[in-house]
């Protein structure tokens, strides 16, 4: 029970200690809870009371929205924003908190959160977090995978403030030998009998690109103009736009200025893809940093019952996390790809950015499922397949629902 520690987490953890001990087993083994692998299956198919999201895991929170409720709205509220954490939210005190800076720097700093808002200017971007392993179950279709079953949702487009990464690396002073940050979070992950800390780290190149709207990456403490959520990192979290989800480090407690990438497990070994996990694979394969582009159909959702006639089609593209590229258009298909009917674009279209999308397709008693793929604006279009690969990363094939049309 050590990790029931602050006060969200304690009622959070009892909460689901309760409904755990409701009905199915749990094993309390050492210092760790261990709810059985079936009722954790049993809870990721139920959407949780409390919260509006899908729960996969309850003790180190990962839980997405609804695909309908996603697209509500271009900018994603809090509470339909999914949550992936490796481990319990640490326990930070505000006042006493630290970001410390440190490595190959002319001088290591040592801020506090006052020390940040009142030393550097305030900025906010808006940008699109996702998950690496968004739309994973569609991998372990193909092969099971282990870890969280991600469908659709592992995505959200928010309002980060805080500063711009640069000028407090500007203020430690860069030695010539950085090319590399390191970010380090306070969270304590299992790993090999011991706890590591979620780590990642950037090229300083990605770290210093600043544009004038959109800052290389932010040290964020607040999400659509609050202040963030335990679940999302606070009092201070990365937010590097364009890239995977897990380089945007929650609860940043450091800063290491260095020649190389992290040495850290989620940069040096997870986050890659390979296909058999041997040790040579691990070594030669790269640390993944940008999100691909991808696009996804919301509602109808499978299963969806359709009249014959118009129906209306609605979802997501994501330009990739590459800078100046959006989305230049988005087809639904209602035969498999053979022909594609162009949707209307109904949100902003920026870098970093989802842009939501809206199309009128015919459909009959024989269409199937529809389909959707995305274009973006250096004429890049999605894959018709992905690799399977052991984490089950990357997954931007063609989205496809099953429907159900009556007469
Ligand atoms: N410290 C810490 N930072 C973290 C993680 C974590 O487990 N610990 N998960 C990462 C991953 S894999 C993702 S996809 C994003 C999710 O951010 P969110 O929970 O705010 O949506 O946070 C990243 N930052
Ligand atoms: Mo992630």
């Amino acid at each position: 029970m050590q990790h029931m520690n602050s006060e969200a987490q304690h009622d959070f953890d009892r909460r689901s200690f309760l409904q755990a001990t409701a009905g199915t087993a749990l094993l309390a083994s050492g210092n760790s809870l261990f709810v059985s692998s079936l009722a954790a299956a049993e809870n990721a198919q139920q959407a949780d009371a409390a919260s509006k999201l899908i729960v996969h895991t309850r003790i180190s929170r990962n839980a997405e929205p609804q695909l309908d409720a996603l697209v509500e709205s271009w900018m994603t509220p809090v509470d339909q924003f999914y949550i992936r954490s490796h481990a319990p939210n640490p326990e930070i005190d505000r006042g006493s908190f630290r970001l410390q800076v440190v490595g190959q720097v002319e001088r290591r700093l040592d801020l506090s959160l006052d020390d940040l808002k009142s030393g550097f200017t305030n900025v906010s971007a808006i940008a699109t977090m996702t998950c690496a392993g968004n739309r994973r179950s569609e991998h372990s279709a193909v092969k099971p995978i282990k870890g969280v079953q991600w469908r659709e949702g592992a995505i959200g487009n928010a309002r980060w403030g805080g500063v711009r990464l640069s000028e407090v690396l500007k203020k430690a002073g860069l030695r010539d030998s950085a090319k590399h940050i390191w970010f380090d979070g306070l969270d304590k992950v299992d790993y090999r009998g011991g706890t590591i800390p979620f780590g990642s780290s950037i090229p300083i190149e990605k770290a210093l690109a600043d544009s004038k709207e959109m800052p290389g990456a932010l040290l964020t403490t607040h999400m659509n103009e609050k202040p963030l959520t335990p679940d999302h990192g606070a009092p201070l979290r990365l937010v590097v736009p364009g890239y995977i989800g897990a380089r945007s480090v929650k609860w940043l407690g450091r800063i290491v200025v260095s020649d190389r990438p992290s040495p850290n497990h989620y940069v040096a070994t997870a986050y890659k893809l390979v296909e058999e996990g041997t040790k040579l694979e691990w070594a030669e394969g790269g640390p993944l940093y940008r999100y691909p582009l991808n696009s996804v159909i919301c509602t109808p959702a499978t299963g969806g019952k359709l009249k014959a006639g118009k129906a209306t089609v609605t979802g997501y593209a994501l330009p990739p996390g590459q800078a100046e590229t959006t989305i230049a258009r988005v087809g639904v298909s209602t035969n498999g790809g053979q022909t594609w009917t162009r949707a209307n674009l109904t949100s902003a279209a920026r870098q970093f950015c989802w842009q939501l999308w809206k199309a009128e397709v015919p459909v009959t008693p024989q269409t199937t499922d529809l389909m959707v793929k995305a274009t973006d604006s250096r004429g890049h279009t999605q894959p018709a397949t992905v690799n399977w690969n052991l984490k089950g990363y990357m997954f931007n094939a063609p989205h496809r629902v099953k429907v159900d049309v009556g007469g």
